[in-house]
């Protein structure tokens, strides 16, 4: 049955990619947008690649009547708007908080006088910080953040108290938050409002922790993007990208493709309804694989430099287990490294 969704944050990168999903399955779709010109460029009014059956609606996910307006009619809600650099979020801790905090604050204040079937919240892995990590017994640890003294010294892996190398595995959602960033506090609380406020009211409610998505559309000129983008970036413009640390932290790379899906699976799943959900490929890749795999995609013969610096607030390596996802929601990611990079030179 046609159903009438808003997306909150529907212009963007991800929200535009669920939007076409939801038309293609012969939906109406509403987006509320700010159309923030970090995102979309000064004086945007509609990215072209929206598509013109979405139903776009500007304006602020923190201003009431907007957020109502948005809610007239409809069945269901993504809510996908936030601000999303992590660094820059250490220095726009009023934006970062207000956005991210109050603008949910408002959805779920409107939610109460205007419930829906379904509530799907856009959250984080950076609310793990380090992940999931086995020491050589093969007990389950979790990573520790490193010292500023073996930052220093350029000691890049983690080790155990007995300085015993450590080996990442895959990130269960049940993994304690280690919130280092004013984003990833902002997205744990993102997650807990909506949860706590949908139990309350009887809103069912789901948490997606998205990994480190990529694919078309994401915006370039945004210097506080993924890797991906602000490599591609950069060998568009002829100059190689600048890798952090050895090269070898590791990241799930996700295509946009498969987190949109994950996201319809969670909607229309009844056991989704008071959970959280790791959204990632389950494969793990070194920054220096993906940085090879782009330069070749592009067809560049520029190489990256690894500086063996570190990035303030990094973590060293996380990665998605996506069991509960499959086993719940029947999540496969369905698009490879190589297809989804592909895809994005493509689009560059
Ligand atoms: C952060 C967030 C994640 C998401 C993502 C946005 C954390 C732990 N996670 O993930 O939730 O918001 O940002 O995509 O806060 N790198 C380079 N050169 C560059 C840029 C990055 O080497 O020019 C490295 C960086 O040091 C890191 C990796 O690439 O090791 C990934 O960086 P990122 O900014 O794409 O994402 P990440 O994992 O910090």
């Amino acid at each position: 049955m046609a159903k009438t969704i808003l997306i909150t944050g529907g212009a963007g990168f991800i929200g535009s990619w669920l939007a076409d999903q939801l038309l293609a399955e012969g939906h109406r779709v509403r987006a509320l947008d700010v159309m923030s010109p970090q995102v979309h460029g000064p004086g945007a009014t509609s990215p072209a690649y929206l598509s013109r059956d979405v139903e776009l609606q500007r304006g602020d996910v923190r201003d009431p009547e907007s957020v109502r307006k948005a809610l007239d009619g409809v069945d269901g809600v993504y809510h996908l708007a936030a601000a999303v650099g992590v660094g820059q979020s250490m220095y726009e801790i009023a934006g970062y908080t207000s956005i991210n905090n109050l603008g949910t604050a408002v959805l779920l204040e409107a939610l109460i006088d205007r419930p829906v079937e379904r509530l799907v919240v856009a959250s984080s892995m950076s609310i793990y910080g380090e992940g999931l990590y086995r020491d050589p017994d093969g007990q389950r640890v979790t990573g520790q953040r490193r010292s500023r003294g073996q930052l220093a010294h350029g000691m890049w892996e983690l080790h155990d108290a007995t300085g015993r190398l450590l080996e990442p595995i895959g990130t269960t959602e049940d993994k304690t938050p280690d919130l280092s960033s004013v984003y990833a506090l902002s997205k744990y609380d993102q997650e807990r409002l909506c949860l706590m406020v949908g139990e309350a009211y009887g809103i069912p409610t789901t948490a997606m922790r998205f990994f480190n998505v990529y694919g078309p559309r994401q915006a370039l000129s945004n210097p506080y993007t993924g890797v991906l983008a602000i490599f591609a970036s950069r060998l568009l413009n002829g100059r190689s990208p600048t890798i952090f640390e050895d090269g070898l932290q590791r990241r799930d790379f996700v295509s946009v493709h498969d987190v949109a899906r994950a996201c319809r699976l969670a909607y229309d799943h009844p056991d989704a309804a008071g959970k959280v959900y790791n959204v990632g490929s389950g494969q793990s890749h070194t920054i220096a694989d993906i940085s090879q795999r782009l330069a070749a995609a592009v067809g560049t013969p520029l190489e990256a430099e690894i500086t063996g610096k570190y990035r303030v607030g990094d973590i060293r390596h996380c990665v998605a287990d996506i069991s509960l996802a499959r086993r719940d929601l029947g999540y496969e990611p369905n698009v490879g490294l190589q297809q989804g990079l592909e895809e994005l030179v493509a689009w560059l």
